[in-house]
């Protein structure tokens, strides 16, 4: 199902800047695309967005455009106020043009994992206010089946005081193991935007043979404590993959 592939002109990619270039190939391309004047639009989170607001900056700028960014994260909002654009939320802007986001990884039924840089529930609510949900990313990501490239396991956002009892029927409902995300410095766990933990569900390999990822995702939610998880499943228009090549794939 890859429907696209095009070449940017002009690129040179070396292995140092490789997936920095690929990233921005995918970001620039899905802003030229998607972006509309006098719309308000969802800014996603990570590293690949922030070449989506530096095109989405200079797109402004140059075309004397009317658009509100909503945020998703704390990251996100610091990035729209960084380049002067205008701030708006979900209270003021339930309807959202479109809202264009990184992911960890996609499959090729454009199923994602996201979360893995924390920020996954307001991203997910935010996605949910739009029906153009467009997915950045550099090639690393795609993936035949979820799991396949992004080793750590799918996110799973919990309230702290539910976290080894939702371990514990996670990992006896379903299988494998789901560790709580520790800080680098190991000093405790990962806190996310909303004041949460993450769990990182390392689902067993034969589990997608069983069962189908909705299902999955419907037990997980119906547990006391989940606040949202990583699985992104049905909520995505167009997916933009930069290639090592400097082409970028649409889907
Ligand atoms: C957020 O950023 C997350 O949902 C996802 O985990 C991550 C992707 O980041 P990057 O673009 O840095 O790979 O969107």
């Amino acid at each position: 199902c890859f429907s696209n592939f095009h070449k940017i002109t002009g690129h040179t990619m070396n292995r140092l800047s490789g997936h920095e270039d690929a990233k921005r190939v995918a970001a620039y391309q899905a802003v030229d695309d998607h972006i509309k004047n006098n719309t308000a639009v969802g800014i996603g989170s990570g590293s690949t967005v922030i070449y989506a607001v530096d095109r989405l900056a200079e797109k402004i700028n140059k075309e004397h455009l009317k658009i509100v960014c909503v945020a998703t994260s704390f990251q996100s909002r610091q990035l729209i106020l960084n380049h002067k654009l205008t701030l708006g939320d979900l209270e003021t802007h339930p309807d959202l043009s479109c809202v264009i986001d990184g992911a960890d990884e996609v499959d090729d039924k454009l199923l994602l994992i996201k979360g893995g840089g924390g920020c996954l529930t307001q991203e997910k609510i935010v996605a949910s206010c739009t029906s153009n949900v467009i997915i950045i990313a550099d090639h690393t990501k795609l993936s035949k089946h979820l799991g396949d490239n992004y080793k750590r396991g799918i996110p799973i956002e919990v309230i702290p005081l539910s976290y080894v009892p939702v371990i514990h029927k996670i990992e006896t409902m379903l299988g494998g193991k789901a560790p709580v995300r520790m800080a680098k410095s190991k000093a405790g766990p990962v806190v996310t935007d909303n004041g949460n933990f993450i769990l990182d569900w390392q689902f067993p390999p034969d589990i997608q043979s069983q069962q189908s990822w909705e299902a999955i995702n419907s037990k997980l939610i119906h547990i006391p404590g989940v606040v949202e998880t990583g699985l992104f499943i049905n909520m995505v228009s167009h997916v933009y993959f930069g290639m090592p090549d400097g082409t970028f794939l649409h889907k």
